[in-house]
C-alpha cells in the first residue's frame, strides 16, 4: 500500500509537471496590462490602459476600416492548439479571433493555407471567452493569432488575456478529469 501510495504521488507529480509544460501560454504580452508590445498592429489599433477584462486591454476600432493585431508564433508540426481570448465586441456575431498557419517566421504566407479556424462574438457590450481549437496542417511551422475587427462592424472591439496552448495531450484522448 505504502509503495503504491508513493507511486501514485510520483505519477501525479509527473502528471502535474507535464500538464504545466503543456499548459504554457505561447503568446507574448497576452494581457495588454502595460501596452501592446509584441503585437503587429494596423491602423485603428491602440492600447486601452483604463479598460479591460483585467487592467489594460487592446482596443480595435473599425470605424474607418478593418483593424487587426497579430502575433506570429513558432509551433511544432502535426499537433493541436487551443487559442482563447477575452473579447468585448460591440457587434455580436463578428469574427474576432482567428488562428492561421504559415511556414515563414513573419507569417507572411498565411494565404497559402486555405484552412483557418476562427471564433465569433456572441454577445455585444459584454466580456466573453472565445476559444478556437485547431489542428496544424502538414507543413505549417507557425501560427498567426489574429485579433480582428472587420469594417462590417464599424465599431469597437476590446481584447484581453489571449492564450495559445499546445493541446496534444488532450488530442491523444487523455482526459485528466477521468483520473481519480
Ligand atoms: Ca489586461
Amino acid at each position: 500500500m505504502y509503495t503504491f501510495s508513493l507511486l501514485r504521488k510520483a505519477f501525479f507529480g509527473w502528471l502535474l509537471a507535464v500538464s504545466a509544460a503543456y499548459a504554457q501560454n505561447l503568446v507574448s504580452n497576452p494581457t495588454f496590462d502595460d501596452g501592446i508590445d509584441g503585437w503587429q498592429t494596423s491602423a485603428g489599433a491602440e492600447w486601452m490602459p483604463t479598460f479591460g477584462y483585467e487592467k489594460g486591454s487592446l482596443h480595435l476600432s473599425s470605424r474607418s476600416g478593418t483593424a487587426t493585431a497579430t502575433q506570429c508564433i513558432v509551433i511544432g508540426s502535426g499537433n493541436t492548439y487551443v487559442a482563447t481570448a477575452r473579447v468585448d465586441s460591440h457587434c455580436a456575431g463578428a469574427r474576432v479571433l482567428s488562428v492561421l498557419w504559415a511556414t515563414t517566421e513573419d507569417c507572411s504566407d498565411t494565404a497559402d493555407f486555405t484552412h483557418g479556424d476562427f471564433a465569433s462574438s456572441v454577445a455585444a457590450f459584454d466580456w466573453e471567452l472565445l476559444t478556437v481549437t485547431a489542428a496544424s496542417p502538414a507543413g505549417a511551422h507557425f501560427i498567426q493569432i489574429r485579433l480582428f475587427d472587420a469594417d462590417t462592424c464599424a465599431d469597437d472591439v476590446f481584447f484581453d488575456d489571449v492564450s495559445l496552448q499546445y493541446d496534444d495531450i488532450f488530442y491523444d484522448g487523455f482526459d485528466p478529469h477521468s483520473v481519480d
